[in-house]
Protein backbone atom coordinates (compact mmCIF):
# COMPACT_ATOMS: atom_id res chain seq x y z
CA UNK A 1 0.00 0.00 0.00
CA UNK A 2 1.22 3.44 -0.26
CA UNK A 3 3.04 5.08 2.26
CA UNK A 4 0.60 6.01 5.68
CA UNK A 5 -2.08 3.64 3.56
CA UNK A 6 -2.85 0.23 5.33
CA UNK A 7 -3.82 -3.18 4.04
CA UNK A 8 -5.78 -5.92 6.10
CA UNK A 9 -5.75 -9.10 5.50
CA UNK A 10 -7.04 -12.67 6.20
CA UNK A 11 -6.32 -16.21 4.96
CA UNK A 12 -9.11 -18.96 5.21
CA UNK A 13 -8.41 -22.63 3.54
CA UNK A 14 -12.13 -24.81 2.59
CA UNK A 15 -12.24 -28.25 1.54
CA UNK A 16 -14.50 -29.55 -1.27
CA UNK A 17 -17.44 -31.97 -0.20
CA UNK A 18 -18.54 -35.03 -2.34
CA UNK A 19 -22.53 -34.96 -2.25
CA UNK A 20 -24.08 -38.77 -1.90
CA UNK A 21 -27.29 -37.54 -1.96
CA UNK A 22 -26.96 -35.37 -4.88
CA UNK A 23 -28.47 -31.87 -5.36
CA UNK A 24 -29.70 -31.96 -8.79
CA UNK A 25 -31.85 -29.09 -9.92
CA UNK A 26 -33.32 -25.87 -8.77
CA UNK A 27 -36.46 -24.08 -8.07
CA UNK A 28 -35.15 -20.30 -8.13
CA UNK A 29 -32.03 -19.98 -10.43
CA UNK A 30 -31.11 -16.55 -9.19
CA UNK A 31 -31.19 -17.20 -4.82
CA UNK A 32 -30.00 -20.84 -5.83
CA UNK A 33 -33.01 -22.82 -4.03
CA UNK A 34 -32.77 -26.53 -4.89
CA UNK A 35 -35.35 -28.72 -5.52
CA UNK A 36 -34.42 -31.48 -2.91
CA UNK A 37 -32.33 -31.70 0.19
CA UNK A 38 -29.12 -33.26 -0.41
CA UNK A 39 -25.90 -34.85 2.12
CA UNK A 40 -22.15 -34.63 1.32
CA UNK A 41 -19.18 -35.68 3.06
CA UNK A 42 -16.30 -32.63 3.52
CA UNK A 43 -12.84 -33.96 2.73
CA UNK A 44 -9.83 -33.40 3.95
CA UNK A 45 -8.13 -30.11 3.17
CA UNK A 46 -4.63 -31.87 2.31
CA UNK A 47 -6.20 -33.02 -1.30
CA UNK A 48 -9.05 -30.79 -2.56
CA UNK A 49 -9.14 -27.28 -0.75
CA UNK A 50 -9.25 -23.73 -2.38
CA UNK A 51 -7.38 -21.51 -0.14
CA UNK A 52 -7.95 -18.19 -0.08
CA UNK A 53 -6.62 -14.57 1.07
CA UNK A 54 -8.91 -11.41 1.03
CA UNK A 55 -7.41 -8.01 1.40
CA UNK A 56 -9.28 -4.87 1.97
CA UNK A 57 -7.38 -1.23 2.14
CA UNK A 58 -8.47 2.41 1.40
CA UNK A 59 -5.44 2.16 -1.46
CA UNK A 60 -7.95 -0.33 -3.59
CA UNK A 61 -10.01 1.67 -6.23
CA UNK A 62 -12.09 -1.12 -7.15
CA UNK A 63 -12.90 -5.26 -6.03
CA UNK A 64 -10.52 -7.31 -7.85
CA UNK A 65 -10.07 -11.22 -8.02
CA UNK A 66 -7.08 -13.89 -9.11
CA UNK A 67 -8.03 -17.87 -9.54
CA UNK A 68 -4.55 -19.47 -9.86
CA UNK A 69 -2.64 -16.30 -10.27
CA UNK A 70 -5.20 -14.90 -12.92
CA UNK A 71 -7.74 -12.49 -13.07
CA UNK A 72 -10.99 -12.98 -13.17
CA UNK A 73 -13.84 -10.95 -13.13
CA UNK A 74 -16.08 -10.23 -10.17
CA UNK A 75 -19.23 -8.74 -12.42
CA UNK A 76 -21.04 -12.03 -12.41
CA UNK A 77 -24.39 -12.12 -10.20
CA UNK A 78 -22.94 -14.95 -7.61
CA UNK A 79 -19.76 -13.04 -6.63
CA UNK A 80 -22.00 -9.67 -5.89
CA UNK A 81 -24.39 -11.69 -3.93
CA UNK A 82 -21.60 -13.20 -1.86
CA UNK A 83 -20.03 -9.73 -1.14
CA UNK A 84 -23.19 -7.64 -1.06
CA UNK A 85 -24.65 -9.62 1.66
CA UNK A 86 -21.28 -9.97 3.92
CA UNK A 87 -20.38 -6.43 3.29
CA UNK A 88 -24.35 -5.96 4.35
CA UNK A 89 -23.01 -7.63 7.99
CA UNK A 90 -19.90 -6.48 8.37
CA UNK A 91 -19.06 -5.43 11.58
CA UNK A 92 -16.97 -2.28 13.49
CA UNK A 93 -13.42 -3.68 13.67
CA UNK A 94 -10.26 -2.57 15.35
CA UNK A 95 -6.85 -4.68 14.91
CA UNK A 96 -5.30 -5.36 18.36
CA UNK A 97 -2.81 -2.56 18.63
CA UNK A 98 -5.42 -0.06 17.70
CA UNK A 99 -3.70 0.99 14.68
CA UNK A 100 -7.03 0.49 11.92
CA UNK A 101 -10.27 0.80 13.27
CA UNK A 102 -13.20 0.61 10.36
CA UNK A 103 -16.93 1.43 11.05
CA UNK A 104 -19.32 -0.44 9.98
CA UNK A 105 -21.04 2.25 8.01
CA UNK A 106 -17.03 2.06 6.43
CA UNK A 107 -17.35 -0.73 4.63
CA UNK A 108 -19.29 0.21 2.07
CA UNK A 109 -16.72 2.04 0.61
CA UNK A 110 -13.67 -0.02 0.77
CA UNK A 111 -12.73 -2.52 -1.89
CA UNK A 112 -11.43 -6.21 -1.40
CA UNK A 113 -8.77 -8.46 -3.82
CA UNK A 114 -8.95 -11.67 -3.64
CA UNK A 115 -6.52 -14.10 -4.84
CA UNK A 116 -7.96 -18.03 -4.65
CA UNK A 117 -5.95 -20.91 -5.38
CA UNK A 118 -7.10 -24.76 -6.15
CA UNK A 119 -5.00 -27.58 -5.33
CA UNK A 120 -6.70 -29.63 -7.74
CA UNK A 121 -8.47 -29.55 -11.25
CA UNK A 122 -10.78 -26.26 -11.51
CA UNK A 123 -13.97 -26.81 -12.99
CA UNK A 124 -13.98 -30.65 -13.65
CA UNK A 125 -16.39 -31.77 -11.84
CA UNK A 126 -14.67 -32.02 -8.55
CA UNK A 127 -17.19 -29.21 -6.98
CA UNK A 128 -13.81 -26.49 -6.96
CA UNK A 129 -16.99 -24.27 -7.35
CA UNK A 130 -17.84 -25.45 -3.89
CA UNK A 131 -14.63 -25.01 -2.12
CA UNK A 132 -13.96 -21.71 -3.63
CA UNK A 133 -17.41 -19.86 -2.65
CA UNK A 134 -17.31 -21.35 0.94
CA UNK A 135 -13.80 -19.94 1.60
CA UNK A 136 -14.63 -16.93 -0.31
CA UNK A 137 -17.85 -16.10 2.41
CA UNK A 138 -15.74 -17.82 5.10
CA UNK A 139 -12.87 -15.72 5.24
CA UNK A 140 -14.19 -12.27 3.83
CA UNK A 141 -16.79 -12.98 6.89
CA UNK A 142 -13.52 -13.40 9.32
CA UNK A 143 -12.06 -10.04 7.43
CA UNK A 144 -15.08 -7.93 7.68
CA UNK A 145 -15.73 -9.06 11.53
CA UNK A 146 -19.03 -11.07 10.44
CA UNK A 147 -20.53 -12.24 13.39
CA UNK A 148 -23.22 -14.23 11.62
CA UNK A 149 -23.41 -18.55 12.49
CA UNK A 150 -22.51 -20.95 10.62
CA UNK A 151 -26.02 -21.67 9.16
CA UNK A 152 -25.93 -18.39 7.96
CA UNK A 153 -22.47 -17.97 6.19
CA UNK A 154 -24.25 -21.52 4.42
CA UNK A 155 -26.83 -19.41 3.44
CA UNK A 156 -24.46 -16.80 1.76
CA UNK A 157 -22.27 -19.33 0.24
CA UNK A 158 -25.14 -20.96 -1.29
CA UNK A 159 -25.68 -17.88 -3.37
CA UNK A 160 -22.11 -18.54 -4.71
CA UNK A 161 -22.90 -21.61 -5.63
CA UNK A 162 -25.35 -24.37 -4.56
CA UNK A 163 -23.04 -26.77 -3.44
CA UNK A 164 -20.50 -24.45 -1.65
CA UNK A 165 -23.26 -24.40 1.12
CA UNK A 166 -22.16 -27.85 2.70
CA UNK A 167 -18.04 -27.00 2.29
CA UNK A 168 -18.75 -24.76 5.32
CA UNK A 169 -19.02 -27.59 7.74
CA UNK A 170 -16.22 -30.42 8.15
CA UNK A 171 -17.82 -34.02 8.15
CA UNK A 172 -21.21 -34.99 7.07
CA UNK A 173 -23.43 -32.50 5.92
CA UNK A 174 -26.90 -32.16 5.23
CA UNK A 175 -28.24 -29.21 2.61
CA UNK A 176 -31.97 -28.98 3.99
CA UNK A 177 -33.88 -27.20 0.85
CA UNK A 178 -35.93 -25.06 2.76
CA UNK A 179 -39.26 -23.71 2.38
CA UNK A 180 -39.28 -19.95 1.83
CA UNK A 181 -39.40 -18.41 -1.19
CA UNK A 182 -37.05 -15.68 0.00
CA UNK A 183 -33.79 -18.83 0.52
CA UNK A 184 -33.87 -17.27 4.19
CA UNK A 185 -34.00 -21.22 5.66
CA UNK A 186 -32.26 -22.84 2.68
CA UNK A 187 -28.80 -23.65 4.70
CA UNK A 188 -26.82 -26.43 5.99
CA UNK A 189 -26.40 -28.36 9.21
CA UNK A 190 -23.73 -30.62 10.33
CA UNK A 191 -25.17 -34.23 10.73
CA UNK A 192 -21.70 -35.49 12.70
CA UNK A 193 -17.94 -34.00 12.43
CA UNK A 194 -15.17 -35.25 10.88
CA UNK A 195 -14.40 -37.73 13.82
CA UNK A 196 -17.37 -39.41 13.74
CA UNK A 197 -16.80 -42.23 10.92
CA UNK A 198 -12.37 -42.47 10.74
CA UNK A 199 -12.42 -45.62 9.25
CA UNK A 200 -14.34 -44.29 5.96
CA UNK A 201 -11.62 -44.02 3.30
CA UNK A 202 -12.58 -41.76 -0.13
CA UNK A 203 -10.37 -42.72 -3.04
CA UNK A 204 -11.02 -39.85 -5.73
CA UNK A 205 -9.76 -41.16 -9.69
CA UNK A 206 -8.61 -38.47 -11.48
CA UNK A 207 -9.63 -39.27 -15.16
CA UNK A 208 -9.44 -36.30 -16.35
CA UNK A 209 -8.03 -33.14 -15.21
CA UNK A 210 -10.02 -31.01 -18.14
CA UNK A 211 -12.49 -28.43 -17.70
CA UNK A 212 -15.77 -29.76 -18.47
CA UNK A 213 -17.99 -29.11 -21.54
CA UNK A 214 -21.19 -28.93 -19.49
CA UNK A 215 -21.35 -26.73 -16.58
CA UNK A 216 -23.52 -27.84 -13.13
CA UNK A 217 -25.90 -24.89 -13.55
CA UNK A 218 -26.86 -25.84 -17.23
CA UNK A 219 -26.52 -29.18 -16.55
CA UNK A 220 -29.13 -28.73 -13.69
CA UNK A 221 -31.26 -26.84 -15.80
CA UNK A 222 -31.58 -29.36 -19.01
CA UNK A 223 -32.23 -32.12 -16.36
CA UNK A 224 -35.31 -30.10 -15.00
CA UNK A 225 -36.51 -28.94 -18.55
CA UNK A 226 -36.20 -32.49 -19.83
CA UNK A 227 -36.33 -35.20 -17.39
CA UNK A 228 -40.20 -36.41 -16.28
CA UNK A 229 -37.57 -38.54 -13.33
CA UNK A 230 -36.51 -35.49 -12.01
CA UNK A 231 -39.67 -34.03 -10.28
CA UNK A 232 -40.01 -38.19 -9.11
CA UNK A 233 -37.19 -37.94 -7.56
CA UNK A 234 -37.04 -34.60 -5.93
CA UNK A 235 -40.59 -35.37 -4.15
CA UNK A 236 -40.48 -38.71 -4.16
CA UNK A 237 -37.32 -40.64 -3.83
CA UNK A 238 -34.63 -38.49 -2.43
CA UNK A 239 -36.99 -37.51 0.96
CA UNK A 240 -36.84 -41.03 2.53
CA UNK A 241 -33.70 -41.34 0.93
CA UNK A 242 -31.82 -38.44 3.05
CA UNK A 243 -33.82 -39.80 6.11
CA UNK A 244 -32.16 -43.69 5.48
CA UNK A 245 -29.01 -41.98 4.55
CA UNK A 246 -28.93 -39.71 7.92
CA UNK A 247 -29.77 -42.87 9.96
CA UNK A 248 -27.00 -44.99 8.02
CA UNK A 249 -24.66 -42.06 8.93
CA UNK A 250 -25.55 -41.82 12.71
CA UNK A 251 -24.85 -45.80 12.68
CA UNK A 252 -21.71 -46.04 10.50
CA UNK A 253 -23.59 -48.47 8.69
CA UNK A 254 -21.59 -48.88 5.56
CA UNK A 255 -23.70 -51.23 3.31
CA UNK A 256 -26.85 -49.02 3.57
CA UNK A 257 -24.29 -46.09 3.27
CA UNK A 258 -22.84 -47.58 0.04
CA UNK A 259 -26.07 -48.97 -1.74
CA UNK A 260 -27.83 -45.40 -0.84
CA UNK A 261 -24.77 -43.35 -2.19
CA UNK A 262 -24.72 -45.84 -5.51
CA UNK A 263 -28.26 -45.37 -6.14
CA UNK A 264 -28.68 -42.06 -5.71
CA UNK A 265 -25.50 -41.30 -8.08
CA UNK A 266 -27.14 -44.05 -10.64
CA UNK A 267 -30.20 -41.78 -10.32
CA UNK A 268 -28.96 -38.18 -10.59
CA UNK A 269 -27.27 -39.73 -13.86
CA UNK A 270 -29.92 -41.04 -14.99
CA UNK A 271 -31.58 -37.54 -14.81
CA UNK A 272 -29.34 -36.79 -17.26
CA UNK A 273 -28.98 -39.96 -19.33
CA UNK A 274 -25.40 -41.00 -17.90
CA UNK A 275 -24.07 -44.46 -17.95
CA UNK A 276 -23.65 -46.69 -14.78
CA UNK A 277 -21.37 -48.97 -13.24
CA UNK A 278 -21.69 -51.27 -10.30
CA UNK A 279 -18.52 -51.81 -8.17
CA UNK A 280 -19.90 -53.82 -4.75
CA UNK A 281 -16.59 -54.60 -2.57
CA UNK A 282 -16.73 -50.32 -2.68
CA UNK A 283 -19.27 -46.92 -2.81
CA UNK A 284 -18.58 -45.14 -5.98
CA UNK A 285 -19.64 -41.64 -6.98
CA UNK A 286 -19.43 -39.73 -9.54
CA UNK A 287 -20.12 -35.49 -9.81
CA UNK A 288 -20.67 -33.63 -12.85
CA UNK A 289 -17.57 -35.04 -14.32
CA UNK A 290 -15.90 -37.62 -15.60
CA UNK A 291 -13.63 -38.66 -12.09
CA UNK A 292 -14.46 -41.50 -10.27
CA UNK A 293 -14.67 -41.17 -6.23
CA UNK A 294 -14.60 -44.25 -4.49
CA UNK A 295 -15.39 -44.93 -1.05
CA UNK A 296 -13.88 -47.81 0.75
CA UNK A 297 -15.50 -48.93 3.92
CA UNK A 298 -11.48 -49.35 5.39
CA UNK A 299 -8.14 -48.46 4.93
CA UNK A 300 -7.13 -52.51 4.34
CA UNK A 301 -9.67 -52.46 1.58
CA UNK A 302 -8.27 -49.03 0.25
CA UNK A 303 -4.80 -50.15 0.23
CA UNK A 304 -5.98 -53.48 -1.54
CA UNK A 305 -8.08 -51.13 -4.76
CA UNK A 306 -5.34 -48.53 -4.62
CA UNK A 307 -2.95 -51.49 -5.49
CA UNK A 308 -5.12 -52.38 -8.65
CA UNK A 309 -5.81 -49.40 -9.30
CA UNK A 310 -2.43 -48.24 -9.44
CA UNK A 311 -1.54 -51.18 -11.32
CA UNK A 312 -3.61 -50.60 -13.86
CA UNK A 313 -2.79 -46.71 -14.16
CA UNK A 314 0.89 -46.69 -12.70
CA UNK A 315 2.10 -43.11 -11.40
CA UNK A 316 4.51 -41.36 -12.70
CA UNK A 317 6.60 -40.25 -9.72
CA UNK A 318 4.75 -41.54 -6.40
CA UNK A 319 5.42 -44.43 -4.22
CA UNK A 320 2.17 -45.40 -2.55
CA UNK A 321 2.78 -44.36 0.84
CA UNK A 322 2.50 -41.05 -0.51
CA UNK A 323 -0.70 -41.73 -1.22
CA UNK A 324 -1.77 -43.18 2.80
CA UNK A 325 -2.23 -39.19 4.51
CA UNK A 326 -4.80 -37.26 5.88
CA UNK A 327 -7.98 -38.84 7.02
CA UNK A 328 -11.19 -38.87 4.08
CA UNK A 329 -9.21 -38.62 0.75
CA UNK A 330 -6.30 -40.32 -0.79
C1 LIG B 1 -23.85 -32.08 -5.56
N1 LIG B 1 -23.36 -31.30 -7.86
O1 LIG B 1 -24.78 -32.27 -4.76
C2 LIG B 1 -24.19 -32.11 -7.04
C3 LIG B 1 -24.09 -33.48 -7.61
C4 LIG B 1 -22.82 -31.99 -8.97
C5 LIG B 1 -23.49 -33.29 -8.97
O2 LIG B 1 -23.70 -29.50 -6.62
O3 LIG B 1 -25.39 -24.04 -10.17
O4 LIG B 1 -21.65 -26.26 -8.84
O5 LIG B 1 -23.40 -23.49 -8.74
O6 LIG B 1 -25.51 -24.31 -7.70
O7 LIG B 1 -23.18 -26.42 -6.83
C6 LIG B 1 -22.57 -29.12 -8.59
O8 LIG B 1 -23.41 -28.02 -8.75
O9 LIG B 1 -24.12 -25.82 -9.09
C7 LIG B 1 -23.25 -29.98 -7.63
P1 LIG B 1 -24.64 -24.34 -8.91
P2 LIG B 1 -23.00 -26.56 -8.29
O10 LIG B 1 -22.67 -31.92 -5.19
Amino acid sequence: APEGQWILMATGRSPTNIAVIKYWGKRDEALILPVNDSISVTLDPDHLSATTTVAVSPSFPSDRMWLNGKEISLSGGRFQSCLREIRKRACDFEDEKKEIRIKKEDWENLHVHIASYNNFPTAAGLASSAAGFACLVFTLGKLMNVKEDYGQLSSIARQGSGSACRSIYGGFVKWCMGKKDDGSDSMAVQLADEAHWNDLVIIIAVVSSKQKETSSTSGMQNSVETSPLLQYRAQTVVPSRVMKMEEAIKNRDFASFAKLTCADSNQFHATSNSVEYFYWQVAYTFDAGPNAVLISPNRKTATLLLKKLLYCFPPQDKDLSSYLVGDKSI
